[in-house]
């Protein structure tokens, strides 16, 4: 009893202070009242965090008794939990955690509570960090590494370990389970005994709440590291040295989750710098880690300048060498078939291999999506690709069912995403970014989720009662924030699509600013072809779009049917993907009616109109947040939609000296 007031009184004085509205994420303090929790008489750190849990947030009856019970039951699955108002059932101590947090999110936001099981679509949930050890992070927009820093990069502080807890936290209360920490552009270095010994130290803080640690490896780094001559996987000394690595690593972090691999891909080394295939180096590595659970997650992101369509490379490359991956190995594959572009058609690898387990993996950080400024909430956008139908079992076979084990049983399923968190206060650099880590969670744990439902309930937990007036009624709040703001979060992922990369265009954006802002015309002399916009857009005075038919690329045939054929014809292809597959005349005839030329004009207008509209909808909700975050976001949308109007106007009077159409009426006139 004294330890519930006691909390009770620190979360009081937490919850005033401003600098820590965006710090709290989804987590933030509740003021609770007393429950006691009857837990299985077990020395367990999972079990205490899950106690601890109730006891800081329970927001139910007072007095109320809850039930923590382990208990074997067939119907739960992974670390699933059977859930109802006063007990939390589940196979594993992880599943009794997950269901305590499921409960609290209900409590504090008001949902009702069915008594029922939760099963998680994926038995792995991880976050990949592009992380480096100089504490720099590829494609991060959130400041530096949470992980690792530059200076005295192994000595670990309180901080650090405050830190790292914080952050396993959210994760474990959104139900990842894992966490890859350092950048697939590995250094070699992540594998030395200094660094390892820090590996240790934050796998140690993260095992508490359930978060398994995992390392991306270079594979060169038999030579590297360890002074061999060679890499090759079918080596004997290279095959010993990796044991022996194994080895230490299982000492420092015995539930070391294995590796995360990215091999010959962008000048990355890999097994066929030795004329071996990807499964035999994702073998050997698999091997090496079996003996300890260990698994591999070998990434299917491959592509070289000699290929003629980029989007066809990986699943060139990966479909002849199914079945030949040990059933420890993962094949981890973006959405898209080129690189995270605001919107691309669904990866077609994802309904190609029946005999190796596949995974997703989707890019949390914004790096096409407007970095920490524009406001880009991607649940919709993963929601399109696990919803989209592959048909490779027929229809039906959904990315989300191809990839979690229902259409081919696999021995392990998992999601990935790219994580957007560093150092800065609020985590992830746009307040509104916190959502998509968020929401990535929710959608590993059950890939059905609807990003309408994920926006609500992470509007709930980020927002409520974070007036800078004082409080507002719940319907007040409901129709005054919560309604419009999830509104615009919804339109958001999809006004980026129309004011920068429309009805099929893709990687026309800047090279020169790190892939932000427009770059359709960029192509310095030398430069690699593939790298380069107008590799992708094509436009020329014929038309516009890249053709991916069966009389271009043929890519199109990489999908089943009867994907193939309605994306090789215009009439029947989705405008969505219009110019992803066809390449057509400025005129063409658009279902609506309108030439293409005006249709991507719209488009684009349509795009800066929608940006202008968030504006006006998140002034109208600043009495409803509290200054610093409305002020935050108020002052990132100003400058999105500065940046949605460059991106319009480059974009049409790039586009414009080719299709020598005028700009339509109906559209705003470029500055
Ligand atoms: O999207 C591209 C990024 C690279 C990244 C690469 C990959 C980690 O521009 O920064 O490298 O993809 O996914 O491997």
């Amino acid at each position: 009893m004294k330890n519930i007031l006691l909390s009770f009184c620190f979360l009081g004085t937490v919850s005033g202070l401003r600098a820590e509205d965006g710090h709290q994420l989804w987590l933030r303090p509740h003021a609770a009242t007393p429950v006691t929790v009857v837990a299985p008489a077990k020395n367990s750190v999972l079990l205490a965090t899950a106690r601890q849990e109730l006891q800081q947030g329970w927001q139910g009856r007072a007095g109320a008794t809850v039930t923590l019970a382990l208990k074997k039951d067939k119907a739960i699955r992974y670390d699933g939990f059977r859930l109802s108002t006063q007990s939390v059932q589940a196979n594993t101590e992880r599943g009794i955690l997950y269901g305590v947090y499921e409960l609290l999110r209900r409590q504090q936001t008001g949902q009702a509570l069915a008594d029922g099981i939760s099963n998680p679509s994926y038995e792995h949930r991880l976050l990949n960090h592009w992380d480096n050890p100089d504490g720099s992070v590829e494609r991060g927009y959130a400041g530096q590494s949470i992980f690792w820093r530059k200076d005295s990069a192994l000595v670990v502080t309180k901080r650090d370990q405050k830190l790292w807890q914080e952050y396993a936290r959210a994760n474990a209360s959104i139900g990842i389970n894992g966490s890859v920490l350092n950048n697939v552009n590995a250094s070699p270095l992540i594998l030395s005994a200094e660094y390892l010994g820090r590996v240790k130290a934050i796998a140690d803080a993260l095992r508490p709440y359930g978060v398994k640690t995992y390392l991306s490896v270079k594979f060169s780094s038999p030579v590297l590291l360890g002074g061999l001559k060679t890499a090759d996987p079918l080596d004997p000394a290279v095959i010993k040295w990796w044991q022996s690595k194994a080895k230490e690593i299982y000492q420092q972090v015995p539930d070391f989750g294995g590796f995360l691999v990215k091999a010959s891909s962008e000048g990355q080394p890999g097994p066929q710098d030795y004329g071996r295939t990807h499964a035999d180096g994702a073998n050997m590595l698999a091997d090496v880690v079996r003996p300890y659970g260990g698994l591999v997650m070998w990434r299917a992101f491959v592509y070289s300048p000699s290929d003629k369509d980029r989007a066809k490379q990986a699943y060139n490359e990966f479909v002849p060498l199914d079945g030949k991956f040990r059933d420890n190995v993962i094949v981890q594959v973006k959405n898209g078939p080129v690189d995270f572009q605001p919107r691309e058609p669904f990866s077609p690898l994802f309904g190609a291999l029946k005999k190796t387990a596949v995974m997703p993996e989707f890019q949390i950080t914004q790096e096409y999506l407007g970095h920490e400024i524009d406001l880009a909430y991607l649940a919709p956008m993963w929601e399109e690709c696990l919803q989209s139908d592959t048909y490779q079992a027929g229809p039906g076979s959904t990315v989300a069912r191809c990839t979690d084990g229902s259409v081919y049983r696999q021995a392990h399923s998992a999601m990935a995403g790219v994580s957007n968190v560093g150092l800065d206060t609020n985590w992830t650099g746009h307040d509104f970014a916190q959502a998509n880590w968020y929401a990535f969670g929710r959608l590993a744990w059950n890939s059905s989720t609807k990003s309408a439902q994920i926006a609500e309930e992470w509007l709930k937990l980020t927002f409520q009662n974070a007036a800078a007036q004082p409080a507002a009624s719940a319907a007040d709040w409901n129709a005054k924030f919560l309604t419009p703001v999830t509104q615009l979060m919804l339109a958001s992922r999809e006004a980026i699509v129309d004011y920068s990369m429309p009805m099929g265009l893709h990687h026309i954006m800047s090279a020169t600013h790190g892939h932000y802002g427009p770059g359709p015309w960029w192509g310095p002399p030398g430069m690699r072809a593939d790298w380069t916009p107008p590799y992708y857009h094509q436009a020329a005075a014929n038309g516009v779009g890249f053709d991916r038919t069966k009389t271009g690329s043929d890519a199109v045939s990489q999908y089943h049917e009867p994907l193939a054929s309605q994306f090789n014809d215009p009439a029947t292809c989705p405008d969505q993907y219009l110019l992803w597959f066809h390449h057509l005349p400025w005129d063409f005839k658009m279902k609506s009616g309108r030439t293409l030329w005006d249709e991507l004009a719209l488009h684009y207008d349509r795009g800066v109109q929608q940006v202008r509209q968030f504006q006006r909808t998140w002034d109208q909700a600043q009495p409803y947040v509290d200054a610093e975050r409305f002020g935050a976001v108020q002052n990132k949308l100003r400058t999105q939609s500065g940046n949605a109007v460059m991106w319009k106007d480059a974009c049409l009077l790039y586009f414009q000296q080719f299709s020598r159409m005028p700009i339509p009426a109906a559209v705003e006139p470029p500055m």
